[in-house]
């Protein structure tokens, strides 16, 4: 690998180093780690869904930290959906574990979707939270509709 290739790759392991799989010591810690890094994630996410909404007033430093928050949390869910985690507490539909790979494209598009919402709010740009706003709500319903039991 070319030096530069390899700075690139290393890099990029850094910056994806939240744990891809995750051992829990049971079950239910597993489904109470995803339950609260979704609902951390929606806290943040929904203070800038209000903002962009006109519901609360357009704050630019709020948005900012709040969508850096969500972006980073949006990563975090997804190792604590392994197997044998799909009882207990949860509303997590049984067709997570049987197709692995739709859901798994689905939680990427939520943080692809929040990622840019987290750069849009950097610039403070009010349209243009809108937009990645109503972009990512897009991507939690439509996996919310899939595999979540309502
Ligand atoms: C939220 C939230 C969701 C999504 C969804 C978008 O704030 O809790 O599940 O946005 O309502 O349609």
């Amino acid at each position: 690998m070319k030096s530069t290739t390899l700075l690139v790759f290393a890099a990029s392991v850094v910056a994806f180093s939240v744990p891809a799989s995750a051992q829990f010591a049971k079950p239910e810690d597993a489904v109470k780690y995803r339950k609260s890094a979704l609902f951390v994630m929606q806290q943040n996410f929904g203070r800038v869904g209000a903002m962009a909404a006109g519901k609360t007033p357009f704050d630019a430093k709020v948005a900012a930290e709040s969508a850096a928050v969500a972006d980073f949390m949006a990563k975090l869910p997804w190792a604590a959906f392994g197997e044998g985690s799909d009882k207990g507490e949860t509303r997590a539909k049984a067709e997570i574990w049987k197709e692995p790979a739709k859901f798994k494209e689905y939680a990427d598009k939520m943080q692809l979707e929040m990622s840019k919402l987290s750069a849009a709010a950097k610039t403070g740009n009010l349209d243009s939270i809108k937009t990645a706003v109503s972009a990512t709500a897009g991507t939690c319903k439509t996996c919310h509709d899939a595999y979540r039991k309502d």
